[in-house]
Protein backbone atom coordinates (compact mmCIF):
# COMPACT_ATOMS: atom_id res chain seq x y z
CA UNK A 1 0.00 0.00 0.00
CA UNK A 2 1.45 3.14 -0.85
CA UNK A 3 1.18 6.60 1.12
CA UNK A 4 -0.57 9.18 -0.44
CA UNK A 5 0.11 13.42 -0.66
CA UNK A 6 -1.43 14.90 2.68
CA UNK A 7 -4.21 17.09 1.10
CA UNK A 8 -4.78 15.97 -2.02
CA UNK A 9 -8.15 14.48 -2.83
CA UNK A 10 -6.42 10.65 -4.05
CA UNK A 11 -7.35 7.10 -3.40
CA UNK A 12 -4.81 4.73 -1.72
CA UNK A 13 -3.37 2.46 -4.29
CA UNK A 14 -2.91 -1.38 -3.49
CA UNK A 15 -0.27 -3.42 -6.48
CA UNK A 16 -1.78 -6.58 -6.78
CA UNK A 17 1.67 -7.97 -7.06
CA UNK A 18 2.41 -6.71 -4.06
CA UNK A 19 -0.62 -6.88 -1.71
CA UNK A 20 -2.39 -10.62 -0.75
CA UNK A 21 -5.67 -11.50 -1.89
CA UNK A 22 -6.60 -11.25 2.24
CA UNK A 23 -5.29 -7.24 2.43
CA UNK A 24 -7.42 -6.23 -0.79
CA UNK A 25 -10.73 -7.91 0.75
CA UNK A 26 -10.23 -5.46 3.58
CA UNK A 27 -9.47 -2.85 1.37
CA UNK A 28 -12.96 -3.39 -0.53
CA UNK A 29 -14.77 -3.62 2.41
CA UNK A 30 -17.87 -1.71 2.07
CA UNK A 31 -17.81 1.91 4.19
CA UNK A 32 -19.39 -0.42 7.53
CA UNK A 33 -23.11 0.46 8.49
CA UNK A 34 -24.47 1.18 11.90
CA UNK A 35 -25.50 -1.79 13.19
CA UNK A 36 -28.74 -2.69 11.99
CA UNK A 37 -29.82 -3.83 15.88
CA UNK A 38 -29.05 -0.37 16.62
CA UNK A 39 -31.34 1.03 13.68
CA UNK A 40 -34.11 -1.45 14.48
CA UNK A 41 -34.49 0.21 18.36
CA UNK A 42 -34.87 3.80 16.58
CA UNK A 43 -37.24 2.61 14.03
CA UNK A 44 -39.46 -0.32 15.97
CA UNK A 45 -41.80 2.33 17.71
CA UNK A 46 -42.06 4.92 15.14
CA UNK A 47 -43.38 2.19 12.72
CA UNK A 48 -45.28 1.13 15.53
CA UNK A 49 -46.61 4.55 16.62
CA UNK A 50 -47.51 5.06 12.84
CA UNK A 51 -49.71 1.74 12.67
CA UNK A 52 -51.48 2.56 15.64
CA UNK A 53 -52.02 6.80 15.13
CA UNK A 54 -52.31 6.82 11.23
CA UNK A 55 -52.30 10.41 9.67
CA UNK A 56 -51.40 11.92 13.34
CA UNK A 57 -47.76 10.02 14.02
CA UNK A 58 -46.85 10.63 10.63
CA UNK A 59 -47.55 14.34 10.74
CA UNK A 60 -46.09 14.32 14.10
CA UNK A 61 -42.58 13.20 12.44
CA UNK A 62 -43.03 15.22 9.56
CA UNK A 63 -43.18 18.04 11.75
CA UNK A 64 -40.29 16.87 13.79
CA UNK A 65 -37.63 15.51 11.32
CA UNK A 66 -38.13 17.62 8.20
CA UNK A 67 -39.02 20.90 10.53
CA UNK A 68 -42.35 21.25 7.94
CA UNK A 69 -44.49 22.61 11.13
CA UNK A 70 -47.01 23.92 8.98
CA UNK A 71 -47.66 20.70 7.70
CA UNK A 72 -51.41 19.32 8.48
CA UNK A 73 -52.36 16.77 5.77
CA UNK A 74 -49.82 14.37 4.95
CA UNK A 75 -50.56 13.41 1.88
CA UNK A 76 -51.51 15.22 -1.34
CA UNK A 77 -54.03 13.50 -3.95
CA UNK A 78 -53.90 13.41 -7.54
CA UNK A 79 -55.02 15.65 -9.83
CA UNK A 80 -52.10 17.12 -8.55
CA UNK A 81 -52.24 20.98 -8.70
CA UNK A 82 -50.41 22.52 -11.82
CA UNK A 83 -49.45 25.27 -8.99
CA UNK A 84 -47.36 22.46 -7.68
CA UNK A 85 -45.36 21.72 -10.45
CA UNK A 86 -44.11 24.86 -12.06
CA UNK A 87 -41.15 24.10 -13.88
CA UNK A 88 -38.72 25.68 -16.43
CA UNK A 89 -38.67 24.42 -20.09
CA UNK A 90 -36.18 23.25 -19.96
CA UNK A 91 -36.18 20.79 -16.73
CA UNK A 92 -39.69 19.70 -18.33
CA UNK A 93 -37.98 18.54 -21.57
CA UNK A 94 -35.07 16.72 -19.80
CA UNK A 95 -37.56 14.74 -17.83
CA UNK A 96 -40.08 14.23 -20.96
CA UNK A 97 -36.85 12.33 -22.77
CA UNK A 98 -36.23 10.73 -20.07
CA UNK A 99 -39.22 9.75 -19.21
CA UNK A 100 -40.00 8.44 -23.05
CA UNK A 101 -36.35 6.47 -23.12
CA UNK A 102 -36.91 4.79 -19.76
CA UNK A 103 -40.73 4.10 -20.77
CA UNK A 104 -38.98 2.64 -23.89
CA UNK A 105 -36.86 0.42 -22.37
CA UNK A 106 -39.03 -1.06 -20.02
CA UNK A 107 -41.88 -1.50 -21.90
CA UNK A 108 -39.72 -3.65 -24.10
CA UNK A 109 -39.35 -6.16 -20.88
CA UNK A 110 -43.15 -7.03 -21.16
CA UNK A 111 -43.94 -10.45 -22.20
CA UNK A 112 -46.06 -10.37 -24.95
CA UNK A 113 -47.94 -13.59 -24.51
CA UNK A 114 -47.89 -16.05 -21.28
CA UNK A 115 -45.74 -18.87 -21.32
CA UNK A 116 -47.11 -22.42 -22.77
CA UNK A 117 -45.22 -25.93 -22.58
CA UNK A 118 -46.63 -29.63 -22.80
CA UNK A 119 -44.15 -30.91 -20.13
CA UNK A 120 -46.42 -34.39 -21.81
CA UNK A 121 -49.02 -34.92 -23.80
CA UNK A 122 -51.92 -33.91 -22.05
CA UNK A 123 -50.51 -31.74 -19.61
CA UNK A 124 -50.08 -28.27 -20.26
CA UNK A 125 -48.46 -25.89 -17.70
CA UNK A 126 -48.08 -22.25 -18.25
CA UNK A 127 -46.86 -18.83 -16.57
CA UNK A 128 -48.14 -15.48 -16.80
CA UNK A 129 -47.98 -12.13 -15.34
CA UNK A 130 -49.92 -9.78 -13.36
CA UNK A 131 -49.03 -6.07 -12.40
CA UNK A 132 -49.05 -5.63 -8.52
CA UNK A 133 -52.14 -3.12 -7.52
CA UNK A 134 -50.63 -1.11 -5.55
CA UNK A 135 -47.11 0.07 -4.97
CA UNK A 136 -45.05 2.65 -2.42
CA UNK A 137 -42.09 4.49 -4.02
CA UNK A 138 -39.62 5.63 -1.69
CA UNK A 139 -38.24 9.11 -3.22
CA UNK A 140 -35.21 10.10 -0.74
CA UNK A 141 -34.83 13.65 0.23
CA UNK A 142 -31.27 14.79 2.21
CA UNK A 143 -28.65 16.58 0.54
CA UNK A 144 -30.12 16.10 -3.12
CA UNK A 145 -33.14 16.22 -4.32
CA UNK A 146 -33.42 13.36 -6.62
CA UNK A 147 -36.69 13.31 -9.29
CA UNK A 148 -34.48 11.05 -11.45
CA UNK A 149 -35.29 8.45 -8.26
CA UNK A 150 -39.26 9.07 -8.94
CA UNK A 151 -39.14 8.19 -13.09
CA UNK A 152 -36.97 4.68 -12.05
CA UNK A 153 -39.61 3.80 -9.66
CA UNK A 154 -42.73 5.26 -11.43
CA UNK A 155 -42.26 5.02 -15.08
CA UNK A 156 -42.24 0.99 -14.63
CA UNK A 157 -44.79 0.98 -12.61
CA UNK A 158 -46.60 2.47 -14.93
CA UNK A 159 -45.51 0.25 -17.85
CA UNK A 160 -46.33 -2.96 -15.85
CA UNK A 161 -50.49 -1.82 -15.32
CA UNK A 162 -50.23 -0.93 -11.34
CA UNK A 163 -53.25 0.77 -10.55
CA UNK A 164 -52.48 2.83 -7.57
CA UNK A 165 -49.09 4.27 -7.37
CA UNK A 166 -48.38 6.10 -4.31
CA UNK A 167 -45.15 8.30 -4.05
CA UNK A 168 -43.49 8.70 -1.06
CA UNK A 169 -40.95 12.03 -0.12
CA UNK A 170 -39.91 14.07 2.69
CA UNK A 171 -41.08 17.65 1.96
CA UNK A 172 -38.85 20.33 2.56
CA UNK A 173 -39.29 22.63 5.79
CA UNK A 174 -41.50 25.21 4.15
CA UNK A 175 -44.12 22.00 3.69
CA UNK A 176 -43.58 22.11 0.09
CA UNK A 177 -42.49 19.19 -2.29
CA UNK A 178 -39.80 19.23 -5.05
CA UNK A 179 -41.97 20.54 -8.07
CA UNK A 180 -39.85 18.05 -10.13
CA UNK A 181 -41.29 15.38 -8.17
CA UNK A 182 -44.79 16.16 -8.64
CA UNK A 183 -44.23 16.64 -12.51
CA UNK A 184 -43.20 13.05 -12.58
CA UNK A 185 -45.86 11.78 -10.53
CA UNK A 186 -48.19 13.55 -12.56
CA UNK A 187 -46.50 11.85 -15.94
CA UNK A 188 -46.60 8.19 -14.44
CA UNK A 189 -50.40 8.60 -13.50
CA UNK A 190 -49.61 8.51 -9.42
CA UNK A 191 -52.80 8.84 -7.26
CA UNK A 192 -51.15 10.37 -4.24
CA UNK A 193 -47.96 12.27 -3.07
CA UNK A 194 -47.39 10.69 0.94
CA UNK A 195 -44.81 13.54 2.00
CA UNK A 196 -42.91 12.07 4.45
CA UNK A 197 -40.01 10.38 5.07
CA UNK A 198 -37.65 7.65 6.93
CA UNK A 199 -39.38 4.54 8.83
CA UNK A 200 -42.53 6.90 9.29
CA UNK A 201 -43.17 6.83 5.09
CA UNK A 202 -42.43 3.53 4.95
CA UNK A 203 -44.62 2.24 8.08
CA UNK A 204 -47.89 4.56 6.21
CA UNK A 205 -47.48 2.92 3.17
CA UNK A 206 -46.92 -0.96 4.67
CA UNK A 207 -50.26 -0.09 6.91
CA UNK A 208 -52.20 2.75 5.56
CA UNK A 209 -53.55 5.47 7.10
CA UNK A 210 -56.63 7.49 7.09
CA UNK A 211 -55.67 9.30 4.14
CA UNK A 212 -52.50 7.16 2.93
CA UNK A 213 -53.13 4.30 0.58
CA UNK A 214 -51.82 0.98 2.07
CA UNK A 215 -49.84 -0.54 -0.85
CA UNK A 216 -48.91 -4.16 -1.72
CA UNK A 217 -44.87 -3.64 -2.34
CA UNK A 218 -42.68 -0.92 -1.68
CA UNK A 219 -39.75 -0.13 -3.50
CA UNK A 220 -36.69 2.45 -3.57
CA UNK A 221 -33.90 3.82 -1.96
CA UNK A 222 -32.91 5.43 1.18
CA UNK A 223 -30.78 5.90 4.28
CA UNK A 224 -30.34 3.09 6.70
CA UNK A 225 -33.82 4.16 8.30
CA UNK A 226 -35.95 3.71 5.27
CA UNK A 227 -33.83 0.47 4.46
CA UNK A 228 -34.64 -1.18 7.72
CA UNK A 229 -38.22 0.25 8.17
CA UNK A 230 -38.82 -1.73 4.56
CA UNK A 231 -36.96 -4.90 6.46
CA UNK A 232 -39.01 -4.53 9.63
CA UNK A 233 -42.52 -4.17 7.51
CA UNK A 234 -41.98 -6.94 4.70
CA UNK A 235 -41.07 -9.40 8.22
CA UNK A 236 -44.34 -8.51 9.38
CA UNK A 237 -47.18 -10.72 8.37
CA UNK A 238 -50.03 -8.36 9.50
CA UNK A 239 -48.23 -5.41 6.72
CA UNK A 240 -48.67 -8.24 3.98
CA UNK A 241 -46.06 -5.94 2.08
CA UNK A 242 -43.19 -7.04 0.28
CA UNK A 243 -39.86 -5.00 -0.67
CA UNK A 244 -37.42 -4.38 -3.70
CA UNK A 245 -34.44 -5.38 -2.05
CA UNK A 246 -31.62 -3.77 0.63
CA UNK A 247 -29.95 -1.11 -0.11
CA UNK A 248 -26.36 0.84 0.39
CA UNK A 249 -24.88 3.46 0.16
CA UNK A 250 -24.25 4.21 -3.79
CA UNK A 251 -21.10 2.75 -5.60
CA UNK A 252 -19.02 2.26 -9.06
CA UNK A 253 -15.71 0.12 -9.92
CA UNK A 254 -14.21 1.54 -12.68
CA UNK A 255 -12.00 -0.50 -14.89
CA UNK A 256 -9.83 1.30 -16.86
CA UNK A 257 -7.18 0.40 -19.68
CA UNK A 258 -3.94 2.54 -21.40
CA UNK A 259 -6.45 3.68 -23.75
CA UNK A 260 -8.82 5.07 -21.76
CA UNK A 261 -8.74 8.96 -21.02
CA UNK A 262 -7.69 9.82 -17.42
CA UNK A 263 -10.55 13.22 -17.66
CA UNK A 264 -13.46 10.72 -18.30
CA UNK A 265 -12.04 8.57 -15.33
CA UNK A 266 -12.02 10.53 -12.73
CA UNK A 267 -15.18 12.38 -14.12
CA UNK A 268 -17.27 9.29 -13.53
CA UNK A 269 -14.88 7.92 -10.39
CA UNK A 270 -16.38 11.91 -8.79
CA UNK A 271 -19.85 11.41 -10.30
CA UNK A 272 -20.39 8.92 -7.99
CA UNK A 273 -18.03 9.75 -5.08
CA UNK A 274 -20.26 12.83 -4.78
CA UNK A 275 -23.31 11.12 -3.96
CA UNK A 276 -22.17 10.48 -0.28
CA UNK A 277 -19.78 10.16 1.86
CA UNK A 278 -20.43 6.81 2.45
CA UNK A 279 -20.24 5.89 -1.07
CA UNK A 280 -17.41 4.32 -2.20
CA UNK A 281 -15.36 4.53 -6.08
CA UNK A 282 -12.67 1.56 -6.82
CA UNK A 283 -10.59 2.19 -9.73
CA UNK A 284 -8.90 -1.05 -11.44
CA UNK A 285 -5.63 0.10 -13.83
CA UNK A 286 -5.01 -2.59 -15.89
CA UNK A 287 -1.15 -2.02 -16.51
CA UNK A 288 -0.68 1.45 -16.30
CA UNK A 289 2.53 2.94 -15.67
CA UNK A 290 3.03 5.52 -13.40
CA UNK A 291 2.83 8.04 -15.49
CA UNK A 292 -0.74 7.10 -16.82
CA UNK A 293 -1.69 6.51 -13.09
CA UNK A 294 -0.44 9.67 -11.78
CA UNK A 295 -2.78 11.49 -14.70
CA UNK A 296 -5.42 9.94 -13.60
CA UNK A 297 -4.90 10.73 -10.14
CA UNK A 298 -4.04 14.70 -10.70
CA UNK A 299 -7.49 14.89 -12.83
CA UNK A 300 -9.10 13.28 -10.11
CA UNK A 301 -7.86 16.02 -7.46
CA UNK A 302 -8.15 18.94 -10.10
CA UNK A 303 -11.65 18.07 -11.02
CA UNK A 304 -12.77 17.21 -7.52
CA UNK A 305 -11.43 20.79 -5.90
CA UNK A 306 -13.66 21.97 -8.57
CA UNK A 307 -17.28 20.49 -7.54
CA UNK A 308 -19.71 22.06 -4.77
CA UNK A 309 -19.86 19.41 -3.22
CA UNK A 310 -15.85 18.69 -2.80
CA UNK A 311 -16.31 17.76 0.99
CA UNK A 312 -18.78 15.36 0.10
CA UNK A 313 -16.37 13.92 -2.02
CA UNK A 314 -13.45 14.05 0.43
CA UNK A 315 -15.15 11.65 2.45
CA UNK A 316 -15.83 8.97 -0.07
CA UNK A 317 -12.44 9.12 -1.69
CA UNK A 318 -10.98 8.38 2.10
CA UNK A 319 -12.48 5.20 2.01
CA UNK A 320 -11.96 4.36 -1.65
CA UNK A 321 -9.51 2.86 -3.77
CA UNK A 322 -7.12 2.22 -6.91
CA UNK A 323 -6.13 -1.29 -7.43
CA UNK A 324 -3.29 -2.27 -9.86
CA UNK A 325 -3.40 -5.34 -11.82
CA UNK A 326 -1.52 -6.97 -15.23
CA UNK A 327 -4.67 -8.03 -16.62
CA UNK A 328 -8.13 -7.39 -17.52
CA UNK A 329 -8.86 -11.27 -15.95
CA UNK A 330 -7.51 -9.96 -13.05
CA UNK A 331 -9.55 -7.09 -13.13
CA UNK A 332 -12.98 -8.79 -13.76
CA UNK A 333 -12.16 -11.62 -10.73
CA UNK A 334 -11.98 -8.57 -8.67
CA UNK A 335 -15.10 -6.39 -10.36
CA UNK A 336 -17.19 -9.82 -10.13
CA UNK A 337 -16.05 -10.33 -6.62
CA UNK A 338 -16.86 -6.92 -5.38
CA UNK A 339 -20.15 -6.98 -7.37
CA UNK A 340 -20.45 -3.26 -8.16
CA UNK A 341 -23.57 -1.60 -8.33
CA UNK A 342 -21.99 0.28 -11.02
CA UNK A 343 -19.51 -0.82 -13.68
CA UNK A 344 -17.68 1.00 -15.93
CA UNK A 345 -15.35 -0.62 -18.76
CA UNK A 346 -13.27 1.88 -19.65
CA UNK A 347 -11.14 -0.47 -22.01
CA UNK A 348 -10.23 -0.73 -25.19
CA UNK A 349 -11.99 -3.56 -26.46
CA UNK A 350 -14.84 -3.04 -23.39
CA UNK A 351 -17.45 -4.66 -25.37
CA UNK A 352 -15.82 -8.26 -25.59
CA UNK A 353 -14.98 -7.96 -21.67
CA UNK A 354 -18.94 -7.78 -21.03
CA UNK A 355 -19.12 -11.60 -21.49
CA UNK A 356 -16.88 -12.16 -18.49
CA UNK A 357 -19.46 -10.03 -16.05
CA UNK A 358 -21.08 -11.95 -13.90
CA UNK A 359 -22.44 -9.65 -11.29
CA UNK A 360 -22.91 -6.05 -11.38
CA UNK A 361 -25.92 -4.04 -11.22
CA UNK A 362 -25.70 -1.99 -14.54
CA UNK A 363 -22.48 -1.63 -16.95
CA UNK A 364 -21.54 1.12 -18.95
CA UNK A 365 -19.76 0.33 -21.84
CA UNK A 366 -16.96 2.17 -23.26
CA UNK A 367 -15.54 5.95 -23.18
CA UNK A 368 -18.72 7.30 -24.31
CA UNK A 369 -20.76 5.82 -21.63
CA UNK A 370 -20.73 7.86 -18.50
CA UNK A 371 -22.50 6.20 -15.20
CA UNK A 372 -25.28 9.72 -15.42
CA UNK A 373 -26.29 8.64 -18.85
CA UNK A 374 -27.74 5.90 -16.82
CA UNK A 375 -28.72 7.41 -14.13
CA UNK A 376 -30.52 9.85 -15.65
CA UNK A 377 -31.86 9.41 -19.53
CA UNK A 378 -30.46 6.83 -21.29
CA UNK A 379 -33.80 4.26 -20.65
CA UNK A 380 -31.85 2.06 -18.24
CA UNK A 381 -32.77 1.78 -14.52
CA UNK A 382 -30.95 3.66 -11.98
CA UNK A 383 -32.41 1.76 -8.94
CA UNK A 384 -29.79 -1.14 -8.43
CA UNK A 385 -28.55 -3.50 -6.25
CA UNK A 386 -25.47 -2.27 -3.85
CA UNK A 387 -23.24 -3.49 -1.08
CA UNK A 388 -22.47 -6.79 -3.03
CA UNK A 389 -26.07 -7.18 -3.29
CA UNK A 390 -25.37 -7.42 -6.77
CA UNK A 391 -24.71 -11.15 -6.38
CA UNK A 392 -28.19 -12.51 -5.69
CA UNK A 393 -30.09 -9.04 -6.74
CA UNK A 394 -31.51 -7.85 -9.97
CA UNK A 395 -31.85 -3.93 -10.20
CA UNK A 396 -35.51 -2.33 -10.23
CA UNK A 397 -37.30 -3.33 -13.42
CA UNK A 398 -40.52 -4.12 -15.25
CA UNK A 399 -40.59 -7.93 -13.44
CA UNK A 400 -40.57 -6.00 -9.77
CA UNK A 401 -43.79 -4.51 -10.47
CA UNK A 402 -45.70 -7.77 -11.53
CA UNK A 403 -45.78 -11.58 -9.87
CA UNK A 404 -45.84 -14.27 -12.18
CA UNK A 405 -49.05 -16.80 -12.02
CA UNK A 406 -48.67 -20.23 -13.22
CA UNK A 407 -51.14 -22.56 -14.15
CA UNK A 408 -52.10 -26.12 -15.07
CA UNK A 409 -54.34 -27.80 -17.69
CA UNK A 410 -54.40 -31.60 -18.84
CA UNK A 411 -56.79 -33.23 -20.19
CA UNK A 412 -57.64 -36.71 -19.13
CA UNK A 413 -55.05 -38.09 -21.17
CA UNK A 414 -52.88 -35.47 -19.63
CA UNK A 415 -54.00 -36.89 -16.55
CA UNK A 416 -53.37 -40.92 -17.60
CA UNK A 417 -49.73 -40.03 -18.23
CA UNK A 418 -48.68 -37.99 -14.91
CA UNK A 419 -51.26 -39.59 -12.51
CA UNK A 420 -49.26 -42.59 -11.89
CA UNK A 421 -46.01 -40.53 -10.71
CA UNK A 422 -48.17 -38.17 -8.67
CA UNK A 423 -49.52 -41.44 -6.94
CA UNK A 424 -46.32 -42.85 -6.04
CA UNK A 425 -44.67 -39.88 -4.66
CA UNK A 426 -48.08 -39.55 -2.54
CA UNK A 427 -47.46 -42.48 -1.40
CA UNK A 428 -44.03 -41.85 -0.02
CA UNK A 429 -45.30 -38.46 1.17
CA UNK A 430 -47.62 -40.49 2.96
CA UNK A 431 -50.69 -38.33 2.34
CA UNK A 432 -53.36 -40.42 1.29
CA UNK A 433 -55.51 -37.60 0.29
CA UNK A 434 -53.26 -36.33 -2.91
CA UNK A 435 -53.02 -39.69 -4.07
CA UNK A 436 -57.19 -40.46 -4.00
CA UNK A 437 -57.82 -37.06 -6.13
CA UNK A 438 -55.67 -38.70 -8.63
CA UNK A 439 -57.22 -42.28 -8.35
CA UNK A 440 -60.71 -41.32 -7.78
CA UNK A 441 -60.46 -39.38 -11.22
CA UNK A 442 -58.53 -42.44 -13.16
CA UNK A 443 -61.23 -45.36 -11.73
CA UNK A 444 -64.16 -42.51 -12.94
CA UNK A 445 -62.52 -42.63 -16.21
CA UNK A 446 -62.01 -46.11 -16.73
CA UNK A 447 -65.42 -46.69 -15.41
CA UNK A 448 -66.95 -44.54 -18.26
N1 LIG B 1 -26.13 6.97 -9.04
C1 LIG B 1 -27.29 6.92 -8.17
C2 LIG B 1 -28.55 7.39 -8.84
C3 LIG B 1 -28.64 8.84 -9.09
N2 LIG B 1 -27.68 9.61 -9.61
C4 LIG B 1 -29.69 9.69 -8.90
C5 LIG B 1 -28.10 10.83 -9.76
N3 LIG B 1 -29.34 10.89 -9.31
C6 LIG B 1 -27.46 5.50 -7.65
O1 LIG B 1 -27.55 4.57 -8.63
ZN1 LIG C 1 -25.64 9.02 -9.58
Amino acid sequence: VEETTPGKITMRRFDMTKVTALELDAALKRPSQKSSEAIMKIIAPIIDDVRKNGDKAVLSYTHKFEKATSLTSPVIKAPFPESLMQLPAETIAAIDTSFENIRKFHAAQKEEKPLEVETMPGVICSRFSRPIEAVGLYVPGGTAVLPSTALMLGVPAMVAGCKKIVLASPPRADGSITPEIVYVAHKVGAESIVLAGGAQAVAAMAYGTESITKVDKILGPGNQFVTAAKMFVSNDTNAGVGIDMPAGPSEVLVIADKDANPAFVASDLLSQAEHGVDSQVVLIAVDLNEEQLQAIEDELHRQAMELPRVDIVRGAIAHSITVMVKTVDEAMDISNQYAPEHLILQLKEAEKVVDQVMNAGSVFIGEWTPESVGDYSAGVNHSLPTYGYAKQYSGVNLGSFVKHITSSNLTAEGLRNVGSAVMQLAKVEELEAHRRAVSIRLEHMNRA
